[in-house]
């Protein structure tokens, strides 16, 4: 790609040596600072970075050149097998690998965690699996990972501890509709070979039964307290639930080639090429290490800094997946082309809606089709506008701005296939989301706590921990209405495990200052007079999140109401397993610094 060189940013590169002796100068520094460290954490921080600065950072992300490395496919696992015609569900074995990679041309490989079939095959992301709706797959998570992590953690918020070393795991499959036993509960982690494992522990083998309807899903660590560490270090992965009978009188575009996974993650390098993640938190005398936000100055799509991939000028389908820890997208291209939206999360649209620019909070993903047919330019950029934190936080900059590069091949460059590709008008017809037969209504409530000083310390939801007893009990086979308040100043990406929920309302609230200081008193919405402040400017909700969706964002000041279904929404029927078993659910916020530090709450479903 010729073309690329022309496009190079224009800051100034980074002078690699010069890089290194700053570092050799700061080595007695360093290994003072490791020491201190050393005596004085409970636990494994190895990252060797508390004295790089965010200057470094930059410097390091603005010396990689944009759009020389080609948008990697990851690899696809089959989770079913073709007998006779028909498929017939398998088990397979996937295991978490420390290895080596490359996010760029010019970064030296540097250690990751990753799913793989082995460890030569392991990527980051992981492989994409797909599976068949309607035949279950079984998977054996396997933890092969070493005695110590390669990125700091913090023993003070509620975090798996193995007593003998270790790197705790286990595996939560997004959107999907399963029995609590496959849940990947935060408390059933396990170390490597399964020698140590966590309260909830049941099983080595989870099936997921693939009853709901085609979507997109994705697989990632849950583990108590260490969820943003182990995704920042790589255990993601897209999982694809397919449907022929549904999909293809679609005739959407199809293929390797033609329908894309964009997972996107922001992450920053140390000058060694190393994952950048503070050791040092906001209030280290609280939390050593925690921080309320994780956001990485360079964006990796599928495993790359800035990958560009080279199209035709044909319709092509991209599943973007937000796999951030704190990082919200708002995504367009740079050359005015429009998403045509077809999905949002796990669920298809009623029908595709047409946008320039879509707003994805960590965890969310968004289904679409680009048709570089009606580019009139050669390339086209895909940019990044949101602010960070989201939505009052810094704008975008030169860097974080970019997400990568479309290079639109010239018409009848070949290989080109014809595109008989077409874009639906209709697509699924789910049940309503009108709240006729609501069976609770529930107050859900964000809370983040400060220091003296006025820096965040930790994140609850109803103003209780984790370990609190369960307060979110619903039937299973219901539909509940939940009203989610923010009292803070951050948007928070609200996920719910087995349930599917849409906001139907969202709604300001008026003479906050009252409502949070009663709020913030007796942790009461009723007693607080909620309907009497809900009653500021209504936003509307976006046509292209109008489905049943795995991530809601909350916008802060206000009330979002939702309609959580907890049944399946394609045949409005029970689910066909016992949701009401142990260890239960959970919901929380997906910003994984606000999880583990514990925007997080267990749900039990009552038969
Ligand atoms: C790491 O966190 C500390 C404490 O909040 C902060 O002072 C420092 O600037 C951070 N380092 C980087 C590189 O962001
Ligand atoms: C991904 O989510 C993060 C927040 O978690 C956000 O900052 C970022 O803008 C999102 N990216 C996209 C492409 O939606
Ligand atoms: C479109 O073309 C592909 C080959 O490029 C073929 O496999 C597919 O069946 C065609 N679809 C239709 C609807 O013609
Ligand atoms: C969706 O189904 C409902 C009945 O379940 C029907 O009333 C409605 O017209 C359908 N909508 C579309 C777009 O087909
Ligand atoms: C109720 C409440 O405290 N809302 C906050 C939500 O976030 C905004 C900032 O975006 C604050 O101004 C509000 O105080
Ligand atoms: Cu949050």
């Amino acid at each position: 790609m010729a073309k690329a060189a022309d496009l190079r940013p224009a800051h100034a590169p980074l002078n690699f040596s010069l890089a290194k002796s700053h570092r050799t100068r700061m080595k007695s520094k360093m290994e003072l600072v490791l020491m201190l460290l050393l005596m004085v954490s409970l636990a494994g921080a190895q990252n060797p970075s508390p004295s790089v600065t965010q200057q470094t950072l930059q410097q390091v992300a603005a010396s990689l050149r944009m759009y020389v490395d080609q948008l990697p496919n990851m690899p696809r696992i089959y989770g079913y097998s073709m007998q006779d015609g028909s498929p017939k569900p398998v088990t397979l074995t996937i295991g978490m690998y420390r290895k080596t990679w490359k996010f760029h041309r010019d970064l030296p490989s540097t250690p990751v965690f990753v799913f793989g079939t082995s460890a030569e095959a392991a990527t980051f992301p992981g492989p994409t699996i797909i599976a068949r709706q309607g035949v279950p797959l079984s998977v054996t998570w396997q933890n092969h990972l070493p005695s110590s992590h390669i990125l700091p953690w913090d023993p003070t918020v509620p975090t798996a501890i193995p007593k003998n070393g270790g790197v705790p795991t286990v595996v939560h499959l997004h959107g999907s509709v399963h029995p609590p036993a496959s849940d990947g509960s935060a408390l059933a982690w396990f170390t490597a070979n399964f020698q140590e494992t966590g309260p909830k522990w049941t099983q080595a083998t989870y099936t997921y039964p693939n009853v709901q309807p085609p979507g997109n899903l994705w697989y990632h660590d849950h583990a108590l307290g260490l969820t943003r560490a182990n995704l920042l270090a790589g255990l993601l992965g897209a999982y694809v639930i397919q449907n022929p009978s549904l999909d293809d009188p679609f005739n959407l575009p199809c293929g390797d080639t033609f329908d894309r996974h964009l997972v996107i993650a922001d992450r920053s390098f140390n000058v060694d090429g190393t994952l950048f993640m503070n050791a040092t938190g906001i209030n280290p005398s609280i939390h050593p290490q925690w921080q309320p936000e994780y956001f990485g100055e360079a964006i990796t799509v599928n495993g790359k800094a800035w990958p560009f991939l080279a199209v035709h000028r044909r319709r092509y389908r991209f599943r973007i997946i937000n796999s951030s820890n704190a990082r919200y997208l708002r995504l367009a291209l740079s050359n005015g082309l429009a998403f045509c939206v077809i999905g949002s999360d796990a669920s298809y649209l009623a029908a595709p809606v047409t946008s320039q620019n879509i707003l994805l909070a960590p965890a969310e993903v968004a289904d679409v089709i680009i048709d570089f047919s009606l580019s009139t330019t050669n390339e086209a950029e895909l940019t990044n506008d949101a602010p960070y934190p989201y939505p009052t936080g810094s704008p975008a900059g030169p860097l974080n701005g970019k997400v990568m590069k479309f290079v639109i091949l010239p018409k009848g460059a070949p290989p080109e296939a014809p595109d008989n590709s077409t874009v639906p008008t209709k697509e699924v017809n789910f049940t309503s989301v009108v709240p006729t037969d609501v069976a609770v209504t529930r107050y859900i409530t964000m809370y983040e706590y400060t220091s003296a000083s006025g820096s965040p310390t930790h994140l609850y939801i109803n103003g209780k921990r984790f370990e609190d007893p369960v307060t979110e009990t619903p039937r299973s086979g219901t539909t509940e209405l939940w009203n989610v308040i923010n009292l803070t100043g951050d948007n928070h990406p609200l996920h719910i495990h087995l349930g599917v929920f849409q906001a139907i309302k969202v709604q300001e609230l008026v003479d906050l200052t009252t409502f949070k200081n009663c709020m913030t008193a007796i942790n009461d919405a009723v007693k607080c007079n909620v309907a009497g402040h809900a009653v500021g400017k209504v936003v509307p909700v976006p046509e292209h999140e109008k489905t049943w969706k795995n991530v809601v964002k909350m916008e802060p000041g206000y009330m979002t109401s939702v309609v959580v279904a907890f049944k399946l929404v394609e045949t409005n029927q029970k689910y066909p397993f016992d949701a009401t078993g142990e260890p239960g659910y959970v919901y929380h916020c997906h910003i994984l610094d606000h999880e583990d530090n514990a925007m997080i709450r267990p749900m039990k479903m009552l038969p």
